[in-house]
């Protein structure tokens, strides 16, 4: 059987417990992964600190820009290797993995390596009270110890999105990915020495959240700061653990992301683009829409379109071209999805399309699949309108006024993204500048430019990560006054 290690100071390392990593698609333990205890991550902060007084602490931006261009080279020349491991860890289709995941993996490295050769000096000239002048100007520094926690949704590309800002700015990071997907993180610490990048510089430690090698991470009083992608309730209890020492965090979290579609939109794009939006990654994508407003004119039309774009998808094994639904990630995640099919037949929904198992007849009938659900008719207040599901479905609502989807797309406690669909660019401005979220997409869902702001308000998250917001997180600015 396979062992997934830890990797500490350049060195793979075994420990005293292991737990098993499944394949979703058949339920089948395909590796066994080794749980970092308290020493080990102790260890692994140690030897980032470490780093950072050798030879990753001397070089220049200029150094270490090209070592992480080096990155991205080892993952497009390993990419089948990535691709491979990424589709067995999370049963997602083959085609998703190697068109999204392991590409922004190795554009990660790019963008931020670029990035940060062109961050250039803050400065400010600066009267003084005896009419002389000061000139300030602030120098960029590595926080120090980064400790990065992800979850299994997007495995590298979540992960790679910290790391590669971590170290483009000079820090050492210490990772944690998701206890359900620990492959592609340990995969890249092979990148990571064929590119190298020195030892300690990169450190990847399995395991849980509590009791375990997330909550290590996190109140560890070497740790300079937190990056963490998951849940805003796991969001808050690391909040706590960070509190005795002052971490900065830096959080993306949760969703309900709502769409809201007008009479005047493209209705083929508009179907088309809300198709990926609800099922895209079996809806396990923090930014998919689980509340769709359409337009009443439009309303039954579209709810019948959906459906049939839900109808056409193909429930195959993940390694089949063809696959565009992969399983759930876990059982246990499974339970939570079909509870919630199950919640909204008792809050009154009308199920137009799922809400169940599909029957393969063979070892899928082991994994963790669902069917594609549409669900219309239940009140704004139902719990499954207002709390995330994280599967594919959604429930669709009509509309008949602007202020009236507005309203209704901003009732809720998380504020990550939203998507509008219409015809009329005035009022994609102008809707899209009422929404109390993070991003938000008009006429497209999911089109991303590394450079800009990414991140959630409310209970999707704290900060913004992305060109420049990447930067600033990852790095103390220290300001210099001098009189002239
Ligand atoms: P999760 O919060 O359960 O786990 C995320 C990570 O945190 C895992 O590595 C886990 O082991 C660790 N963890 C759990 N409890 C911890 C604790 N007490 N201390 C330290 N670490 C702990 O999330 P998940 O189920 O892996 O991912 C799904 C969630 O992530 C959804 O809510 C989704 O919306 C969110 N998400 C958000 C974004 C975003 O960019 N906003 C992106 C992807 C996923
Ligand atoms: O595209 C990104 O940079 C990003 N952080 C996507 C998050 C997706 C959530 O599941």
């Amino acid at each position: 059987m396979k062992i997934v290690q830890n990797y500490i100071d350049g060195r793979f390392a075994s420990g005293k417990c292991e737990f098993a990593d499944v394949n979703p698609s058949d339920g089948t333990v395909i590796a066994q992964v080794t749980e970092a205890d308290a020493s080990q991550v102790d260890e692994a902060v140690g030897a980032a600190r470490c780093s950072l007084r050798g030879e990753w602490g001397r070089i220049g931006v200029r150094e270490r820009a090209a070592r992480l261009h080096r990155v991205a080279d080892v993952i497009e020349k390993r990419f089948d290797c990535f691709v491979q491991a990424e589709v067995a860890d999370t049963g997602k289709p083959i085609s998703l993995a190697s068109k999204l995941d392991v590409p922004r993996a190795a554009t990660n490295f790019r963008v931020f390596a670029d990035l940060v050769k062109m961050s250039g000096l803050e400065s400010f000239q600066t009267e003084t009270p005896d009419g002389t002048n000061a000139l300030n100007y602030a120098v960029r520094k590595p926080l120090g110890v980064v400790g990065v926690i992800t979850p299994w949704n997007l495995p590298l590309l979540l992960l790679t999105w910290k790391v590669a800002p971590a170290l483009a700015c000079g820090n050492a990071v210490v990772v944690k990915p998701s206890e359900e997907t620990p492959a592609t993180a340990t995969l890249l610490a092979e990148a990571m020495q064929d590119a190298g990048i020195p030892n300690g510089v990169y450190n990847v430690v399995h395991g849980f959240g509590p009791g375990s090698a997330g909550e290590f991470l996190t109140q560890h009083p070497d740790v300079d700061a937190i990056t963490f992608t998951g849940e805003s309730r796991t969001g808050a209890a690391i909040m706590r653990a960070v509190a005795p020492t002052v971490k900065p965090v830096s959080f993306e979290l949760g969703g309900k992301n709502a769409a809201i579609v007008f009479a005047d939109c493209n209705f083929e794009e508009a179907v088309s683009g809300l198709s990926d939006a609800v099922f895209l990654n079996t809806g396990q994508v923090c930014l998919c829409a689980e509340r769709v407003y359409v337009e009443r004119q439009i309303f039954v039309a579209f709810v019948e379109a959906l459906k049939q774009k839900a109808g056409s998808l193909h429930s195959g094994w993940p390694n089949d071209e063809q696959t565009n639904l992969g399983p759930l990630i876990s059982a246990q995640h499974r339970e939570k999805v079909l509870s919630y099919y199950q919640l909204a037949r008792e809050e009154g929904a009308t199920v137009v399309t799922g809400g169940g198992v599909p029957t393969f007849s063979d070892d899928r009938d082991h994994g963790f699949y669902v069917q594609p659900t549409i669900y219309t008719g239940l009140a704004e207040s139902a719990r499954c309108v207002k709390e995330e599901i994280f599967g594919p479905v959604c429930h669709i609502a009509p509309f008949d006024s602007e202020e009236e989807a507005v309203a209704m797309a901003n009732d809720t406690k998380y504020g990550l993204a939203a998507s509008i669909w219409t015809g009329n660019l005035k009022r994609g401005h102008r809707v899209a500048q009422q929404m109390n979220v993070g991003i938000t997409w008009v006429n497209c869902w999911f089109l991303r430019d590394l450079r800009t702001p990414f991140g959630g308000a409310g209970l999707s998250g704290i900060g913004r990560e992305g060109g420049i917001h990447s930067l600033n997180f990852y790095s103390e600015l220290n300001n210099i006054c001098i009189r002239l």
